[in-house]
């Protein structure tokens, strides 16, 4: 039964799906994690829970027109998908990338949805974006096409209907244009959106949550095979906002970061990675990770992103973009000793390559719980917003560190109860779903 009941959703989501191969990877991952929940609870496939969760509720597609700097009329592409809202507002970044079509907003708000679910928190699950490329533009033009934006997204959005985020591409300087102009459309002060400035109701700690949370994620990871941060090599792809904190808080413990990237390359400085100099050129700056070898006698540039995962590590934490890990590269990363995959980015490991280093025995913390802290601090904001409070920084860090150990206990124990024991990737995806299956079912068929 258990084949069958996969290979018929997935011809659907296919069929009615074309092209959009990120989403039917998705989609296929989780069919075939939960398929043996299925199994065991006839419920779920009487009331069609998995059919519809394949299905959005809303897709949104809209043009975004805006002015450049020479008075050039440019036109691009916008997208919120409202995934599920079974047991909160829809909630999900906004990501402004080249490659960005229906398909990889698709990917993200599906599963978008079971990593909300685990973390604790009240939130359903959407994801939004466009085909723009903030690289290169000034200021000005980020503004005019973060207004443009919203100028058609606000009559979607709203604190308790759907609140987007920051993703690739969008962070405090897009957020902040985003919300200044949905404040002057609207005429409410609202947490309508998150990863807000600090002075205008954003939350302490979110800036740092995911890379943070990815950190605190991969601890128990260790723990549980008797190990900890202690002298550690660890490989960080990426040198955005994911890449960056994890590495901060890596080196509060005692790890030693030898690898970092971008889309162009990789760095290699076996001193250890300094931050600082990162920081000034990616968020100051907003330059190339090769800059950071001009700097460092230490350090080498390679260009091709994906060699990264030919930097011996012990831990891989890929923070970068979708697929960035193939067999290629879970191959080399498996024959140069490394032991734990934690999944800063979202599917950043092909669905070959996961099975690939299951196999191999190497422990992975897959992104719906791993990176899971960024939408939970998120959700956090949402909280202070509505109480018009805020909370310490340590507070907020609290939270954070007691929900990443929460999802882990709960990836860990769906694992166990189905068969799976010590398996995070089935884990997370089982928990995830039987949470939002559970609020589907009691609310009918809507
Ligand atoms: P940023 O825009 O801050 O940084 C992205 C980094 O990844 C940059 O170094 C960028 O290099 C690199 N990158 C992006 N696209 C590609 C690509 N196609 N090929 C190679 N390198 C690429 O984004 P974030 O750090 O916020 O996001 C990184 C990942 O983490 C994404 O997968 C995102 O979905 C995920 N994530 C983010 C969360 C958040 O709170 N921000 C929460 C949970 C997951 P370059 O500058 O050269 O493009
Ligand atoms: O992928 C993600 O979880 C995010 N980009 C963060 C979403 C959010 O709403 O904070």
């Amino acid at each position: 039964m258990s084949r069958q009941y996969v290979d018929a959703i997935m011809a659907a989501v296919v069929e009615r799906n074309p092209a959009e191969e990120e989403f039917h990877q998705a989609a296929r991952e989780v069919a075939e994690c939960v398929c043996s929940v299925v199994d065991k609870r006839s419920e779920y496939a009487r009331a069609r829970i998995l059919e519809r969760m394949v299905e959005p509720e809303r897709q949104i597609m809209f043009r975004v027109p805006w002015v450049d700097d020479d008075g050039d009329v440019r036109v691009n592409r916008g997208f919120r998908v409202e995934f599920n809202s079974a047991i909160g507002p829809y909630k999900g970044g906004l990501r402004f990338h080249p490659s960005v079509y229906l398909g990889i907003i698709k990917f993200l708000g599906f599963e978008q949805v079971f990593k909300n679910a685990l973390t604790t928190t009240p939130i359903g699950g959407g994801k939004g974006g466009s085909d723009f490329d903030p690289k290169g533009k000034s200021d000005g033009e980020v503004m005019r096409f973060c207004q443009s934006f919203m100028n058609e997204l606000y009559r979607h959005i709203g604190p308790d209907t759907d609140v987007p985020a920051g993703d690739i591409g969008v962070g405090a300087r897009e957020i902040g244009y985003m919300f200044g102009q949905y404040r002057k459309i609207t005429n409410t002060f609202t947490g309508v959106l998150t990863g807000k400035g600090i002075g205008w109701g954003g939350s302490l700690v979110r800036t740092e949550a995911t890379g943070y949370g990815l950190v605190y994620f991969v601890t128990r990871m260790l723990e549980a095979a008797g190990q900890s941060w202690e002298g550690k090599r660890v490989a960080v792809s990426g040198s955005g906002n994911v890449a960056i904190y994890a590495t901060q808080k890596l080196q509060e413990l005692g790890a030693k970061v030898i690898a970092m990237s971008d889309s162009g390359g990789y760095v290699v400085d076996e001193d250890g990675i300094k931050l600082d100099t990162v920081r000034r050129i990616k968020e100051v700056e907003r330059g190339r990770i090769s800059e950071y070898a001009d700097e460092h006698q230490s350090a080498e540039f390679t260009p091709g992103h994906r060699g990264i995962w030919t930097v011996p590590c012990d831990v891989a934490l890929p923070s970068a973009t979708q697929n960035e890990i193939d067999t290629e590269q879970a191959e080399s990363l498996v024959e140069n000793g490394c032991g734990f995959i934690g999944e800063g980015a979202n599917m950043p490991t092909t669905s070959d390559a996961v099975d690939l280093l299951l196999d191999a025995g190497v422990v992975i913390g897959p992104a719906k719980a791993a990176n899971a802290g960024g939408v939970a601090t998120s959700a956090l904001e949402m909280t202070q917003n509505s109480m018009r409070l805020n909370w310490s920084f340590a507070e907020v860090d609290n939270k954070l560190r007691t929900i990443m150990n929460d999802i882990y206990d709960q990836c860990t124990a769906a694992a166990e109860e189905f068969g799976q024991a010590g398996n995070l990737v089935a884990g997370a995806n089982i928990a995830g779903f039987v949470k939002v299956a559970d609020a589907m079912l009691a609310q009918g068929v809507v």
